[in-house]
């Protein structure tokens, strides 16, 4: 099907290198670009020698300022199709044909770190969507949480400094584990909805393709007859919602700071496109007050079991970036982009963005053409009456203002009947006030909500997580003030927190109990039990039971697992029946690059001390980080070895074991491998001994 994005990328492309030899940037050819021009062979460099002045003034000019936020990011193309018309509730183009295919343009972040900061740092991931409509360009510019850290847009630069390194040393990168961002939560209740998320595994994903993202704000959809309908947006990944845990986060973060990143390229270039599902919790504008919570608060979620989410259509990222800076770095996403069908609501929190966004484009992009930059462009026409600036790279022809009859009045109004942005009628009516809404004022509920929403493991890994943050917070007064704030959430967490931090136990003080939202939990956030895309390490060695060892990876790349060997040393293992090829060596990897490891016999047996080692803190990392773990033949007997005396194993009847997520067996069966499979799909196995923050 065509894609009018990429036809339009066509057109940007460089001259192919390969289609004739160096030039300047003047298309001067060059025949020598290693020597700079000298007075004689120990002379010094000439000012004549634009080519080497060129090439360094071009290389001094290389970086641009990062994104003040979200400077750390990966992206991709793709395109959106929605599955029915929309129409029943708004008008834009996009939502109307499930026919016609959107382009889009989808860019992931953290938030906190540099440019070159690691991936799996805990922190809040961007999650931010170009459409390219017919009717102009749509970004919707949300996250993986569904709430945000402050109610009105004026704080945003406070928080951003609280969380942002300490001002003095620039520590630390990344992380939000430091005094000044908890100085900030301790007095500011209104963040502790989000610090909760902040302080669950949804903050630590195990890839972009398994994170949900979320529009947070209340939007609104608009129909042809301008009616509006209140809009929260959810993307939901078909993967289902899979993190990591802390421990192996931070190994994540030496071993493979690219984790995420590079799981996204790799999967798009090897045809395991991610895919989202779009879906909306619709209010009507009648029922805005019909809530216990303002519906403009960003501190706060509608429930889904109270408001279902209605899918709406899917989106696919399919194709990688040619170059990361024209098109990641470049690309400018603001959340006042928006077309005929969609449009705001009041939330404090929204109106300012609609203000950063393009102010912080104009300083990042160096003026104000950057809707011409490729990735930026629309594939709508654009005419317009703006002119001139840095970067222009249109030429314009004609007159420049509105109305004229020099240019036969063009570019003419679109009239009444046809189709334009026209903001929705909104009666608006008040005193200039600088007061937050009381109905802003509940900042416990829904921190509450969320926390008795989880089951035990994920409530285990939130007060693991606190315990970490807050026990690297020098400051004493602020961890005991935000174990204050905490007992305002729930008593047993704020003591759970006390312990582990040093600080006095709070008193037990009257704390909500609102109905538990199951739909926030991981657990029922899992997916479908496939193990597609699951990572798979087989550890071989020489004297593998080459048999076991290619079953048991055939098994699993048919259910759409990505199966390697791995040996000690790279090239091949000897089996008794031929070698086998090795896709990596021991040392090159560990155990969180990887969903599960499989042992068919001989695997640990390398020999010598030093790849045995490997291989084992290999399969006891796999299990402290509750990873799905299969043994076979002599291998049985290893791994019981690394294993906790609480795991069953198989013995010698030849039935498979299997238990909490550790399969085992004497010989590969159909058996052992459904276990398997079964064991890789449940993700993660938390009945095992409780992980450690
Ligand atoms: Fe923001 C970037 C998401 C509140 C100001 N934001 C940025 C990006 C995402 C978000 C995903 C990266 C886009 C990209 O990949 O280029 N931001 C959010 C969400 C928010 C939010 C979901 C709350 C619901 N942001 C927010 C506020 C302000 C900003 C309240 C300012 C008042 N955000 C910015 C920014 C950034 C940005 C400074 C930095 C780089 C950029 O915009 O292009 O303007």
């Amino acid at each position: 099907m065509a894609d009018p994005k990429q036809e339009q990328r066509d057109a940007f492309r460089a001259e192919d290198p390969a289609s004739g030899p160096l030039t300047t940037d003047q298309g001067v050819v060059v025949d020598h670009t290693d020597d700079s021009l000298q007075a004689g062979e120990r002379g010094p460099t000439l000012m004549e020698d634009f080519h080497f002045r060129e090439k360094i003034t071009r290389f001094d000019h290389e970086r641009i300022p990062e994104r003040v936020v979200h400077a750390r990011g990966a992206g991709a193309y793709g395109y959106f199709e929605p599955y029915a018309s929309c129409a029943e509730f708004t008008r834009a183009a996009f939502l109307q044909d499930p026919s016609v295919r959107t382009p889009v343009f989808v860019r992931f972040s953290t938030v906190q770190g540099p440019r070159g900061s690691a991936d799996t740092v805990r922190d809040v991931r961007g999650f931010a969507t170009k459409f390219y409509t017919t009717e102009g360009n749509y970004d919707l510019v949300g996250n993986n949480f569904p709430v945000f850290f402050i109610q009105d847009g004026i704080k945003f630069p406070d928080f951003v400094h609280a969380v942002k390194p300490e001002p003095h040393n620039e520590i630390p990168t990344g992380a939000s584990a430091h005094d000044t961002l908890w100085d900030f939560v301790s007095l500011q209740p209104e963040t502790l909805h989000t610090i909760m998320w902040l302080m669950s595994d949804r903050a630590i994903p195990r890839s972009y393709r398994t994170m949900q993202g979320f529009g947070v704000h209340t939007f609104r959809f608009v129909d042809a007859a301008g009616k509006g309908t209140f809009v929260k947006f959810h993307w939901r990944p078909l993967l289902g919602v899979h993190s990591l845990v802390w421990d192996e986060a931070q190994e994540t973060q030496g071993r493979d700071p690219d984790f995420n990143r590079r799981d996204l390229w790799d999967c798009i270039e090897a045809g395991n496109y991610p895919e989202y599902e779009l879906g909306v919790q619709l209010v009507p504008e009648e029922d805005e007050h019909s809530f216990d919570f303002d519906l403009l608060d960003a501190t706060k979620i509608i429930p889904e079991e109270r408001v279902p989410v209605r899918p709406i259509g899917k989106m696919v990222l399919n194709r990688n970036p040619d170059n990361f800076f024209a098109e990641t770095e470049q690309i400018a996403f603001h959340t006042a982009n928006v077309v005929p069908g969609i449009d705001f609501t009041n939330d404090p929190l929204l109106q300012a963005r609609n203000f950063s966004y393009l102010d912080t484009q104009l300083l990042r992009l160096g003026g104000p053409n950057f809707s011409q930059i490729p990735v930026n462009r629309p594939v709508a026409p654009v005419r317009t009456n703006q002119r001139d600036g840095f970067h222009q790279n249109q030429i314009h022809r004609g007159t420049s203002y509105s109305p004229n009859s020099l240019g036969g009045g063009c570019p003419a109004l679109a009239d009444p009947d046809s189709p334009a942005f026209r903001h929705l009628t909104e009666r608006v009516d008040g005193q200039k006030i600088r007061r937050r809404s009381p109905s802003f004022d509940d900042h416990y509920t829904q921190p509450a909500m969320f926390w008795h929403s989880m089951s035990a493991w994920e409530q285990k890994h939130i007060v693991d997580a606190f315990r970490f943050e807050l026990g690297k917070v020098g400051a004493r007064a602020v961890r005991e003030r935000t174990v204050e704030q905490l007992a305002r959430v729930d008593h047993e967490l704020a003591v759970a927190v006390a312990q582990g931090v040093g600080v006095a136990e709070p008193r037990r003080q009257e704390t909500p109990r609102p109905t538990p939202s199951p739909a926030l939990s991981l657990e029922n956030n899992k997916g479908d039990g496939s193990i597609s895309t699951r990572q798979v390490a087989v550890l071989v060695s020489d004297g593998v039971d080459a048999g076991h060892a290619r079953a048991v990876r055939d098994a699993l790349t048919e259910g759409g697992a990505i199966v390697e060997f791995i040996a000690p040393r790279d090239g091949e293992v000897r089996a008794a029946d031929g070698a086998l090829a090795v896709d990596r060596a021991l040392p090159t990897v560990a155990s969180v690059l990887y969903d599960a490891v499989v042992l068919p016999g001989n695997g640990l047996g390398a020999g010598d001390p030093v790849s045995d080692d490997l291989a084992r803190r290999f399969v006891r990392g796999a299990y402290r980080h509750g990873k799905p773990i299969g043994a076979l033949g002599a291998s049985v007997a290893e791994l019981a070895a690394l294993l906790p005396d609480s795991v069953r194993t198989a013995g010698a009847d030849g039935a498979p074991a299997v238990d909490q997520g550790v399969v085992t067996a004497d010989a590969v069966s159909d058996d052992f491998l459904r276990a398997v499979a079964e064991s890789i799909g449940a993700h993660r196995h938390w009945e095992r001994t409780p992980l450690s923050g």
